[in-house]
């Protein structure tokens, strides 16, 4: 694939949706000596804007583990981060492409292997980006992998979304990892605090989504979750809300098959419906 100067600059790294590289399972080796002197300096000013607006806002969780990232300074080594985790938690970070197919995702994950994005955004994309980077995926996924329960949910939910596969019910099964792993919020000590790691990730929607009379916030619930629709390309209009770590684990215990049969035969919610 070519590489297109005006994005990728004097960069030699591999362009984003570069999948040649990718083994079958769709994971790469991360190209570290590839990274110029500006993607370090653009991952230190997203982390440092990112880590000052966490207190009073994330989940203490992710507070206490972000430090386990290593240096902010520079793109960290998945490697390293990768064997410091997996003797927290025995998860792996492995290196891929960017966004890859489900089936594939699935299967990482009920490995308890996790898909970092090797490649860092533009400077130009410094406040929005679409699709998700190293940035978003290290910063935002990996602090609460560290966190036993919380790890323990995303393999389920990676076994869940191999069977939702077979069961051509990965709509609704996307929306639980959506409106949690993506947009979750938690109650801690009585206050609300993020999880997700689009909030946690995201410049504006961490103090929106916590504290905007806008939003509307909703017990955590299966049913529901799987009914709403999402928005991508805006703050989200509806986050549900869990009491902690372990009510998402064991919400998320049950086969979802019947439940599929069920929900497709109810009506959707509107991601602002109310
Ligand atoms: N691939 N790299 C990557 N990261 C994701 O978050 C991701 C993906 N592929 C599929 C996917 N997410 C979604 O379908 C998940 O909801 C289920
Ligand atoms: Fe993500």
């Amino acid at each position: 694939m070519a590489v297109n100067p005006a994005v990728y600059g004097a960069s030699t790294r591999p362009p984003r949706g570069d999948y040649g590289r990718a083994a079958d399972d769709y994971t790469c080796t991360q190209d570290y000596a590839a990274y110029t002197a500006q993607d370090h300096a653009l991952y230190h000013r997203l982390y440092e804007r990112q880590s000052a607006q966490l207190p009073g806002l994330a989940s203490q969780h992710f507070i206490d583990a972000l430090p386990l990232l290593g240096a902010k300074e520079r793109i960290p080594r998945l490697e390293e981060v990768s064997e410091r985790l997996y003797r927290a938690t025995r998860w792996q970070l492995v290196a891929v492409p960017g966004l890859i197919p489900e089936a594939p995702f699935f299967t990482l994950l009920a490995n308890r292997k996790f898909p970092v994005t090797d490649w860092i955004r533009t400077p130009a994309e410094f406040d929005y980006i679409v699709e998700p980077d190293i940035f978003h995926d290290l910063f935002g996924h990996v602090p609460l992998l560290f966190n036993p329960v919380f790890a323990d949910y995303v393999q389920r939910y990676g076994q869940g979304g191999l069977k939702a596969h077979q069961l051509g019910a990965c709509e609704m099964l996307a929306r639980l990892y959506w409106y949690t792993i993506e947009f979750g919020l938690i109650r801690e000590h009585g206050a609300l605090r993020a999880y997700g790691a689009g909030i946690l990730s995201s410049a504006g929607e961490l103090a929106y989504a916590v504290r905007s009379p806008e939003p509307q916030r909703l017990p955590l619930q299966i049913e529901r979750t799987m009914r709403t629709r999402y928005k991508i390309d805006s703050y989200q209009q509806t986050y549900f809300v869990t009491e902690s770590f372990e009510q998402l684990f064991a919400l998320t215990a049950p086969d979802f098959t019947p439940l599929y049969a069920c929900l497709r035969k109810l009506p959707e919610f509107a991601a602002d419906a109310h």
